[in-house]
């Protein structure tokens, strides 16, 4: 159990009649309402990984290279040089690969088996939560996924899910080098100069034969999957909403983070976890009745949830309901 002392902030002191005073980072309180919530919905980013070794997107570790890796994701970059975009998810493809879900995955997989009611929206595209066994009917991966590929040609609705391939084609071979000793890959270093990789190094669609292979992510100016969205859209109707969980995401993309205010009208306290959520600059975000435990989800998540999932064996496993 943590020992962290109550907070005094004058947010944390604040009530509401529906919403009984609690500090925000107290995990007994948190215990309490979280024994009382039924539906439960939580929205997942980068962060949730970051334990596994998987680099965020934003601040540190938000680099590629030297591109910004949110410049990397879009159409438009694809478009200009689809071999050093396909470079970085082919990397990222492989990291993924040898990452293994963490305590965090595990602790909301457990949380999904024994809560019908509990809904997992994720950010997140490197199957990790699909590894950690969280059932599908549960998990909603809004950006897609790195191991689906669709074609390019906007005209053409060919997809393969779960392509596991490594590297995904023989020119993408320098992003799945494990290099000896920890030593930093080459493709990292900016300096190393890296072959141009051409479109027609690139698999084409076996479909429509015109556009080339793509990874089946949502890069910036997509739609997300209208029927994941009209799905999302009947749960968070049907019935009110107990409690949100913020998880490892600097909700700044949308329609992703618009989930919390959305869950917020339908009656959730917030809960968010992230290693900055206590910092002063967020400090605004927590109302009254939120909880905010600023700390890595791997670690924080089976705490929390202990309630509800109970202990991880010794295999770290929590086992079945
Ligand atoms: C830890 C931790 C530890 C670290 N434990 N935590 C409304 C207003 C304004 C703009 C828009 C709007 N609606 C739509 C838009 C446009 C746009 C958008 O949101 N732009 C914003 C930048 C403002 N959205 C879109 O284009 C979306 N499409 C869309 O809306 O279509 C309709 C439309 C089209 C055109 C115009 C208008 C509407 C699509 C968004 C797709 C986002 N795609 C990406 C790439 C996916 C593929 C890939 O992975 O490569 O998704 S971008 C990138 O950001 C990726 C992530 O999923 C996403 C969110 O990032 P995330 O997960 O939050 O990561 P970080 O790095 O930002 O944060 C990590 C956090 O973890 C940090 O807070 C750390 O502190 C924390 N952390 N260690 C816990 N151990």
């Amino acid at each position: 159990m943590d020992s962290t002392p109550a907070d005094t902030s004058a947010s944390a002191e604040t009530s509401t009649t529906n919403h009984p005073m609690a500090p925000h980072n107290d995990i007994e309180a948190f215990h309490q309402v979280l024994k009382s919530s039924r539906r439960i919905l939580a929205l997942c980013g980068a962060g949730l990984s970051a334990s596994s070794g998987l680099p965020t997107f934003r601040g540190a570790g938000g680099f590629w290279r030297n591109y910004d890796a949110t410049q990397l994701a879009t159409v438009r970059a694809f478009k200009m040089d689809a071999g050093i975009v396909w470079l970085f998810y082919s990397y990222r493809r492989h990291l993924a690969l040898k990452a293994e879900p963490n305590m965090g995955h595990r602790a909301l997989a457990a949380l999904a088996r024994r809560n019908m009611d509990f809904l997992c929206l994720t950010q997140n595209v490197d199957n990790l939560s699909q590894r950690a066994e969280h059932p599908s009917s549960q998990l909603k991966s809004l950006h897609g996924s790195l191991y689906d590929i669709k074609c390019s040609n906007e005209s053409c609705d060919w997809i393969q899910k779960g392509n596991f391939d490594d590297p995904f084609c023989a020119a993408l071979a320098p992003a799945s080098v494990d290099m000896p000793n920890g030593e930093p890959l080459p493709l990292l270093d900016p300096y190393h100069r890296v072959k141009h990789i051409g479109e027609d190094e690139i698999p084409k669609c076996p479909q429509c034969k015109k556009g080339i292979q793509r990874p089946g992510v949502v890069w910036f100016g997509e739609d997300l999957d209208a029927n994941m969205m009209m799905d999302i859209s009947a749960w968070m109707r049907a019935e009110p909403i107990d409690l949100m969980f913020v998880i490892g995401t600097s909700a700044q993309v949308y329609p992703a983070a618009s989930y919390i205010d959305k869950a917020r009208k339908r009656g959730a306290r917030i809960v968010t976890i992230n290693p900055e959520a206590e910092d002063e600059a967020e400090m605004y975000k927590i109302k009254p009745g939120d909880f905010a435990f600023g700390r890595d989800a791997a670690e924080c998540l089976p705490i929390l949830l202990e309630p509800v999932i109970g202990k991880p064996d010794e295999d770290g496993e929590f086992g079945m309901p």
